[in-house]
């Protein structure tokens, strides 16, 4: 026989909740108990794989890869050198460009291996990313919308971290697809969007982390790997909502699950690692989106932006050509006198923010003795360089003192051995180790020194 409860202290509260709150706790209740049919009632939800073990793993993954993605990323901004004129077309980044350091340019494939790892890796865990938003889907429907108003400021978050996860991987694959479709830049846009994605991501980190490790504590991956689909069983129940309260039978084992997640995200892998490797295994980079020929012989490698896709004017490449050099002396020089200068050959990588690249031999001039002949000193200035494709964002960049003074920095007349082709540059191009593809301009017409501004 349990005691009878003491009046005044077990039966009830010391102190009464005042009316309001126990109105709300009332409207709380009832619309808890009556949510809208189909996703909003929890037994919709029957997946019996569905739990906070399969979702911390899944996170798990997802953390380290997020976190390599997001440094690659936000390094690649870097790599553009926004501070120098020019370079930068995103307005009024303010605080979000505090981290920003003056790119080095050793080891040359710096930025070839960063990009390299920002896009494939990112490629690669979209399948893991897909299968963590199927494990806690059942939670975008949970009802009543919000019990409290720190359980509203969660939602609100979860809708920045879900919308910012998403929005990054669709733009950053539509980008590398070369399909833009968005109607905005991609470049401050995927900036922007990184910067929201990651707040809400380092929230969400802050306070999952410990659920996460003590689901992971729960159950030994060892042993859930040599589980089949007979032994399969739910997950205890939750308090999160996360484990279905009506289980169906299960079609599949979590070993499964976690093994068409890996395989999707190896099939990733394995076709988008080729663009960023030279030999024979490039062409096995089915999920690049340029062509893989370009013509005979020597040139024959990645094309970005084709002369004719650039507007270039064949005819203004001819023998009238000339590179205009703007310093304390002005010179003009002609593709023979070039060519006359002393020439230097380096084997350095053309690496795209789109992820590919590629590593060829160039012959050219020093940048450094181009700065020389206009009487500026290496070392002490930046160059701005100009190309004579008609407008576009590509069609000038700023190279800083420490990339005009680097001995490899190049403006390239030839590429193995031949003349360039007119897709890779010709008459001249520059070519600079560690640098962003996009910084090596084709088709210069001018160089135009400066004091170094920092
Ligand atoms: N003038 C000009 N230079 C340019 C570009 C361009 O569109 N116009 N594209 C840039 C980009 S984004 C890259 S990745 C490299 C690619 O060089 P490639 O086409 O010779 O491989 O050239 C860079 N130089
Ligand atoms: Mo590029």
């Amino acid at each position: 026989m349990p005691d009878r409860p003491r009046p005044g202290r077990d039966a009830e509260p010391a102190v009464a909740p005042r009316k309001s709150t126990r109105l709300r706790q009332r409207a709380g209740a009832w619309l808890g108990e009556h949510p809208p049919p189909g996703p909003f009632r929890p037994e919709f939800w029957r997946s019996p794989l569905r739990g906070p073990w399969l979702t911390s793993v899944l996170g798990l993954v997802l953390l380290f890869g997020i976190i390599a993605v997001a440094i690659t990323g936000l390094v690649s901004y870097a790599a553009y050198d926004p501070r120098l004129p020019g370079n930068d077309t995103t307005p009024e980044k303010g605080l979000l460009g505090f981290y920003l350091f003056d790119w080095p340019t050793r080891p040359a494939w710096l930025y070839r291996v960063t990009q390299g790892v920002h896009v494939i890796l990112g490629l690669t865990l979209v399948p893991v990313l897909l299968a963590k938003l199927w494990s806690v889907i059942p939670k975008l429907f949970a009802w009543p919308p919000s019990r409290s108003v720190a359980q509203a400021v969660e939602r609100a978050s979860l809708l920045l971290l879900v919308g910012g996860a998403v929005f990054e991987f669709v733009t950053g694959i539509l980008n590398i697809q070369l399909w833009y479709v968005f109607p905005f830049s991609f470049y401050p846009g995927h900036l922007y969007g990184a910067w929201i994605f990651l707040a809400a991501f380092v929230v969400h980190v802050a306070f999952k982390l410990p659920r996460m490790i003590g689901a992971l504590r729960s159950r030994s991956i060892r042993r859930e790997l040599r589980t089949g689909l007979r032994d399969t069983r739910p997950e205890p129940p939750d308090p999160y909502g996360l484990v279905a309260i009506a289980p169906a039978q299960p079609t599949v084992s979590r070993r499964g699950l976690l093994g068409f997640v890996g395989a999707a995200s190896l099939t990733m892998f394995g076709l988008a690692v080729g663009q960023c490797v030279d030999g024979p295994l490039r062409r096995t980079a089915l999920l690049a989106p340029h062509g893989r020929d370009y013509g005979p012989g020597p040139n024959d490698f990645q094309v970005n932006k084709t002369a004719a896709a650039m507007g270039v004017d064949p005819a203004r490449t001819g023998p009238d050509w000339r590179l205009t050099l703007a310093g304390p002396h002005r010179v003009r020089l002609s593709r023979t006198d070039l060519l006359a200068m002393a020439l230097h050959t380096y084997s350095l990588p053309i690496a795209c923010v789109e992820g590919w690249s590629t590593r060829q031999r160039w012959t050219g001039v020093r940048l450094a003795d181009l700065a020389r002949l206009a009487g500026a000193a290496p070392g002490a200035v930046e160059v701005f360089v100009e190309s004579l494709e008609p407008g576009g964002a590509f069609s000038t960049a700023s190279l800083s003192a420490r990339q005009v003074a680097d001995p490899r920095s190049l403006l390239a007349l030839q590429v193995n051995g031949a003349d360039l082709s007119l897709d890779h540059g010709f008459p001249a191009r520059i070519i600079v180790p560690g640098a962003p593809g996009v910084h090596n301009t084709k088709w210069v017409q001018r160089l135009s020194f400066r004091a170094a501004s920092s």
